[in-house]
């Protein structure tokens, strides 16, 4: 394949960088726009897992990591937060295998409730960044992040956009790398137990490495120079580079690849070199302040650019100086649940009793729009049993006794369990109730599985969660599950007299995704004959 060009999706072309430079284990939780990372290494045939979330992630590709072997782990820039009590520290520790840790961003919020701006978390964590512009460098960019990780035994960011994920560019991949080690574990307590002791020398360690990095990163640092003409100069990273080369051509223009740490002293000398210098990035004004702060002067784009993505025409507009107001584009039709969806039915119950609730984030959070408009706070993954029990506990009680947390079955898995220890260790006085939406799918994100569906990434059966049985072992003190065939008269019903009772309850309201439901039910055939031909084999010998 090496020498060939591909048309391909930046997801896809870390996936057959991962694939080419040996990655013995791919983690991840879903999340667009990094879903089809993992799907698609699955597909080529890469080991690749779901894991809980993303914080499980990355200690399981930590793990790998320190067992010497090469691991991708790929989330959604919102995961990153999750995941972010193992990475500050992870940078302290000494790694044997390469890992690169994707962090797809989502400025614009095409499907996403925020856009937090994942470079902040490179000069936080102290963690080298690489940002590519398109398919080519997402596949250069996956093999050099391994590389800069296993030099200097250090997590590597490989900051991702929605443009760069999902546009398909070509690609010329290379040679597969040759046969490395079996994995093996070394024993190295002070690069890897974080007690004080070991973890104050552990963090000069780690500026240490960064020093190093950005001496690299200033002589052969994947950074590039287009010539151009001196009256403007244009430093930019990411998918916005790519805009600034169209919006001016003319210009000189340095697109910098490795984005922390930065190579300053290169920076600065293209800056003497030009008359005017600014700086075009998408999100929040991460370079032009280092720039600043290093002191090299730069201009940077008004504060309305810092919203959305950029394209050709805001990138000309910035350097314009241009603050008029921008066209609105036209509006599209609003989503809204699939007909037949089993969520309806739950938000058709939770309107008709005027109850308070406590949303998530999933298919079911389109509850909150009409015709249903049944939600009133969403926050973040796993965040409505908490906010409930918080309403709970201070609102009179004939509010109280209305709020109800709303939640999937992947979100529960996800970040919701550690909310039903607190409404069994915390109950407020009126009770509360929380509800599982359990659809047997992650819809939202493309139907993937979890640990509640007792599949794995690639369908085939696997250990299954009962969410009923958990929540009975924690204590809860009325659990229930409602198939689909309850219908919405019985559903309200239930709730009715559960958010009478002064106690802690649960309902699992049971019914697949309308969309995934032929393929649930193909993976369980497949499962059963699976299951029986295994049984066959095993009687063989004693018949
Ligand atoms: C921390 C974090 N990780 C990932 C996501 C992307 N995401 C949003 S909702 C969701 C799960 C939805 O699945 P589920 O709770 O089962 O609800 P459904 O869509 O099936 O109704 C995911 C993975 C996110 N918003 N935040
Ligand atoms: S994809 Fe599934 S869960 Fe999402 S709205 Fe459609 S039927 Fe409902």
């Amino acid at each position: 394949m090496s020498g060939e060009r591909l048309l391909m999706s930046g997801d896809d072309a870390v996936a057959l960088a991962a694939l080419h430079a040996g990655v013995r284990l791919g983690t991840g939780y879903p999340g667009t726009p990094s879903t089809e990372i993992l799907e698609t290494f699955d597909r080529l045939g890469g080991r690749a897992q779901w894991s809980p979330n993303e914080k499980v992630a990355l200690e399981v590709g930590m793990g790998t990591a320190f067992a010497g072997a090469r691991t991708l782990v790929t989330m959604k820039h919102v995961g990153l937060n999750v995941a972010a009590d193992p990475l500050f520290t992870a940078a302290y520790t000494d790694i044997e295998g390469g890992l690169v840790l994707v962090s797809a961003d989502d400025p614009g919020m095409a499907s996403s409730q925020n856009e937090q701006d994942n470079r902040h978390y490179a000069r936080a964590a102290a963690l080298p960044m690489l940002e590519p512009i398109d398919s080519q460098q997402a596949y250069d960019f996956t093999w050099l992040g391994l590389e800069i990780s296993e030099r200097w035994k250090i997590p590597v960011i490989l900051r991702l956009t929605t443009r760069v994920c999902h546009s398909k560019t070509a690609v010329v991949p290379r040679d597969s790398a040759d046969e490395m080690a079996e994995p093996r574990f070394e024993r190295d307590i002070p690069a890897r137990v974080m007690i004080p002791a070991y973890a104050k020398p552990a963090h000069h360690r780690l500026r240490q490495k960064l020093a190093e990095i950005a001496d690299w990163n200033e002589q052969d640092g994947p950074n590039r120079l287009d010539e151009g003409k001196a009256e403007l100069g244009i430093v930019a990273t990411g998918i916005a580079a790519v805009h600034a080369r169209e919006a001016a051509p003319e210009a000189r223009q340095l697109t910098i690849g490795l984005t922390y740490p930065l190579p300053l002293d290169r920076i600065r000398a293209f800056a003497e070199g030009v008359e005017r210098l600014v700086v075009v990035e998408e999100g929040d004004p991460v370079l032009v302040d280092a720039l600043r702060a290093a002191g090299i002067p730069a201009e940077g784009k008004p504060e309305m650019y810092r919203f959305g993505e950029l394209n050709v025409e805001r990138v000309r507009r910035i350097l314009a100086g241009d603050t008029s107001p921008e066209p609105i584009p036209p509006k599209g039709k609003p989503p809204e649940l699939c007909q037949g969806c089993s969520h309806r039915t739950v938000f058709q119950a939770l309107r008709d009793l005027d109850c308070i609730v406590a949303g998530d984030i999933g298919c079911y959070t389109l509850g909150v729009l009409p015709p249903f408009s049944a939600m009133d706070t969403c926050v973040c993954m796993g965040a409505s049993i908490g906010v409930g029990l918080g309403m709970r506990h201070v609102l009179p009680e004939d509010q109280a006794r209305r709020v109800v947390s709303v939640i999937g079955d992947s979100t529960f898995v996800h970040s919701g369990i550690t909310g039903i220890a607190e409404m069994v260790y915390n109950p407020p006085a009126t009770g509360h109730l929380v509800l599982i939406l359990d659809n047997g799918t992650t819809a939202m994100t493309g139907q993937q599985e979890h640990p509640g569906t007792g599949r794995l990434l690639d369908h085939s059966p696997t250990g299954k969660i009962s969410f009923e049985a958990l929540a009975e072992s924690m204590g809860v003190q009325n659990v229930h599950v409602v198939e689909s065939s309850a219908g919405e008269e019985g559903l309200k019903t239930l709730i009715a007299e559960l958010l009478a009772k002064p106690e802690t309850s649960l309902v699992v309201t049971r019914q697949p995704c309308v969309l995934a439901a032929p393929k649930i039910r193909f993976y369980e055939k497949a499962a059963a004959e699976q299951l029986a031909a295994e049984k066959g084999c095993a009687a063989e010998p004693a018949g």
